[in-house]
């Protein structure tokens, strides 16, 4: 674990986890959960881009969350929905004192999407404190309500795990040793769990995660200056960004919505 998160966490009064709720298993870090917990800190769990997923999913993740002693709510930064709720959260477990909050998670998660769509018109921020890792190299202190500070951390976790692990925890696609391999292993995650998911987002339709590359670097004019190949490693690239950013629709269920079935037995 990374010293900084550390020194941050210790300087503040409440944890909060943003957490994509696309992939809530696989976009959390219990590691980090641990070590706040065993600082007493509370922590509170952010499922954010909610507004990619049906309603009843997310209750299902939120539920999973809470039967573990966790509180936890859902959240669309970049729609704005939500944020009333998480604010009135942070307000109930900061006991309605002042206090300072720490926004934390893998990269891409939406943490300072999060920040943007709370800050509203108490935009000030208040210190710049250079960081040893993260994309932005900074940690930053927003005031988010009359009482209430926050600071928003850059990628603070390392994205590791295997490759599509890392891809799903939010890795830059620059620190991808083979984008083409990561971009294959995401493209056939997703369409196992919504087959018209690329289709969707794209309107290229194909028979393997190549094609699909193939297609969209010749729907986009990226060619290899000396084959004139399409550029299957930008296309692939571009996929994973895309995917970062939110624009591509799927989810995974929580187990619990299939052992409810069984429980009743
Ligand atoms: N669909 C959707 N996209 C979102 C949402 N929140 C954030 N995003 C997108 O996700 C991408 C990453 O958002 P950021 O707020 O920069 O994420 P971050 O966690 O601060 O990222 P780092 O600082 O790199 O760790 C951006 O392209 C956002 O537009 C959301 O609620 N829904
Ligand atoms: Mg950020």
């Amino acid at each position: 674990m990374i010293r900084e998160v550390l020194r941050f966490i210790n300087k503040s009064d409440l944890v909060i986890e943003v957490i994509d709720a696309r992939e809530p298993d696989l976009t959390r870090s219990k590691k980090l959960e641990e070590y706040a917990l065993n600082r007493e800190r509370k922590i509170l769990i952010v499922l954010n881009k909610a507004d990619l997923i049906p309603r009843e999913i997310l209750e299902g993740w939120k539920k999973i969350f809470e039967n573990e002693g966790k509180n936890a709510i859902y959240i669309s930064a970049t729609m704005h929905l939500g944020t009333k709720i998480l604010r009135d959260k942070i307000k109930e477990l900061l006991r309605g004192k002042e206090g300072t909050v720490i926004f934390v998670g893998y990269p891409k998660t939406g943490k300072s999407s999060i920040i943007n769509a709370l800050k509203g018109k108490h935009s000030a921020s208040t210190s710049k404190i250079p960081m040893a890792y993260g994309y932005t190299k900074t940690i930053q202190k927003f005031k988010i309500d009359s009482k209430i500070y926050a600071w928003d951390s850059p990628g603070i976790i390392p994205p590791d795990g295997n490759e599509l692990e890392k891809v799903i925890r939010g890795i830059s696609v620059e620190k991808l040793e083979d984008p083409v391999k990561a971009g294959e292993m995401l493209l056939l995650r997703i369409i196992k769990y919504n087959p018209n998911a690329i289709k969707e987002t794209y309107n290229i339709t194909f028979n393997s995660p190549y094609e699909f590359f193939e297609k969209l670097a010749l729907k986009r004019g990226w060619l290899y200056k000396s084959t004139k190949e399409p550029n299957i490693e930008e296309a692939a690239k571009a996929f994973i960004r895309d995917y970062h950013k939110g624009k591509i629709i799927y989810y995974v269920p929580p187990l619990s919505m299939n052992d409810d079935k069984d429980s009743s037995v």
